[in-house]
């Protein structure tokens, strides 16, 4: 059933240092962009340790964060917003699980990637925390909200509204 932002909940992905390096930014964007989401944001950004403390505080104990933290600074990282219906599971879903190399064929992870660590992106693990990482590397001003024509023929009438 579609959450109550309906097809204005919004998610946040990263694409990660080890997918810049390997070329793979086209390929990612576009398997978000052919399911039919809708990309509300965009921007290249290098990660500073204040954020980066903030969006991994929940294993910033974990004797991986400063290697992680290294590897996540090691290039800019690309974040996107995308907007839809459920977006945040859907995301998820396409996204695969952490351990690359078992993530599911088909799922980014699944196709594109081996490891634990250098598993190509981030994306939000729940509505909650796709609000707040959406604010956390968005400014207002960062995300935009225009018609989609394409809408029409991605979702049923009832499921728009
Ligand atoms: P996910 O990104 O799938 O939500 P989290 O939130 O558990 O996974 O972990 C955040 C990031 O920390 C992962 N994407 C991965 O880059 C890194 N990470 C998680 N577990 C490990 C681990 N055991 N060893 C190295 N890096 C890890």
């Amino acid at each position: 059933m579609a959450g109550e932002k309906g097809v204005k909940e919004q998610t946040l992905v990263l694409i990660k240092p080890d997918a810049i390096q390997r070329g793979l930014i086209g390929k990612i964007v576009d398997r978000f962009e052919v399911k039919g989401l809708k990309l509300a944001g965009l921007k290249m950004m290098t990660l500073d340790e204040a954020i980066l403390r903030e969006h991994y505080a929940h294993i910033a104990d974990k004797p991986f964060f400063p290697g992680l933290a290294k590897f996540m600074q090691s290039t800019p990282v690309i974040a996107l917003c995308w907007e839809g219906l459920d977006v945040v599971d859907t995301v998820r879903r396409i996204t695969g699980i952490t351990k690359a190399r078992e993530a599911e064929a088909g799922s980014i992870r699944g196709d594109f990637a081996m490891s634990v660590s250098c598993n190509v992106i981030h994306a939000s693990d729940s509505t909650e925390n796709a609000e707040k990482e959406v604010s956390r590397f968005f400014k207002v001003d960062e995300l935009f909200s225009y018609d989609k024509s394409e809408y029409m023929h991605v979702y049923a009438e009832d499921e728009l509204s």
